[in-house]
């Protein structure tokens, strides 16, 4: 209880809370076409806090909706100064919690943080665990809905490990299918591993979703997800999640 009342105190402190930023890579150019946004508790005491441990705290409070509100309010902003600096276009993924996303309200929130920023929607992609994807309820197809008509991308995260169902996946206006790291990282000694990661490849194609490989750490891996049809990795092979101040991204002509 002490730590929750600690993280509803960070929520109102200014820079307690503090995104970091993951690159995705594309092999075509090798450029950075994205990032995704994880969030880093700078505890006064305690130090560096990772979402693993505050996360589970934030659940027990009630505080997803308030954490992950504030993560998109962030990355927003975020958006609003790279878009202004010149920054090529790309994508800022930004976690959604299951409470979060059926909790409703989502789609007008989102719809007032992107007038009071201005950014151009499109590089807003919006990470939902399959969780929320259990069944088609009017409840989750309007939320999806109001999402795409807002002009966001959505990304289902940690595929493969939930259990959303297959026979539905066709109907969410998803647009990607991020690849749970524990098969990418089986990939290199596990017949079964190699299976299940080439299937939800083709099967991400077959259906017309994009495809992104989470958790690559070694060439290996990426070799045979380059040779089997991926589109784009994020992993410490090639970078871990670091401050903003870290990120090497490329401006356009003209800036
Ligand atoms: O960065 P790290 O690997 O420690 O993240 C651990 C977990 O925390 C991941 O599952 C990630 O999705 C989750 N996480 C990180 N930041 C956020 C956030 O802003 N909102 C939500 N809902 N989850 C997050
Ligand atoms: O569940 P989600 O995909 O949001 O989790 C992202 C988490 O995965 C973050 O905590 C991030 O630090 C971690 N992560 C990112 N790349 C790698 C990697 O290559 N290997 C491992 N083991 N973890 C990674
Ligand atoms: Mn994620
Ligand atoms: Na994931």
């Amino acid at each position: 209880l002490e730590l929750g009342n600690q993280l509803r105190g960070a929520l109102q402190h200014d820079n307690e809370l503090q995104l970091y930023y993951q690159p995705q890579v594309c092999l075509i150019d090798g450029h950075i076409v994205g990032v995704e946004a994880l969030m880093r508790w700078h505890h006064p005491q305690e130090g560096i806090i990772a979402p693993g441990r505050f996360l589970p705290v934030a659940e027990d409070n009630g505080l997803m909706p308030e954490l992950d509100g504030w993560a998109l309010r962030v990355a927003c902003h975020q958006i609003a100064v790279w878009q202004n600096e010149g920054f090529e276009p790309m994508i800022v993924a930004v976690n959604i919690s299951q409470p979060t996303f059926v909790a409703g309200g989502l789609v007008e929130r989102l719809r007032r943080l992107l007038d009071e920023t201005q950014i151009d929607p499109s590089w807003l992609e919006l990470e939902i665990t399959e969780g929320a994807l259990l069944e088609p309820s009017t409840q989750v197809l309007d939320t999806i809905n109001g999402l795409k008509e807002l002009g966001v991308m959505l990304a289902v995260d940690d595929f493969g490990t939930g259990y959303s169902s297959l026979a539905y996946l066709h109907r969410y206006r998803v647009d990607k299918l991020k690849i749970d790291r524990s098969f990418v990282q089986s990939v290199e000694d596990e017949d079964e591993g190699r299976v299940i990661t080439t299937t939800i490849i083709h099967m991400a194609k077959g259906l017309g979703l994009q495809v992104l490989a989470e958790g690559v750490e070694t060439e290996a891996q990426l070799n045979f997800l380059r040779d089997n049809g991926c589109e784009s990795y994020q992993g410490f092979y090639f970078s871990k999640p670091v401050p903003v101040a870290e990120l090497k991204l490329e401006k356009t002509k003209g800036h």
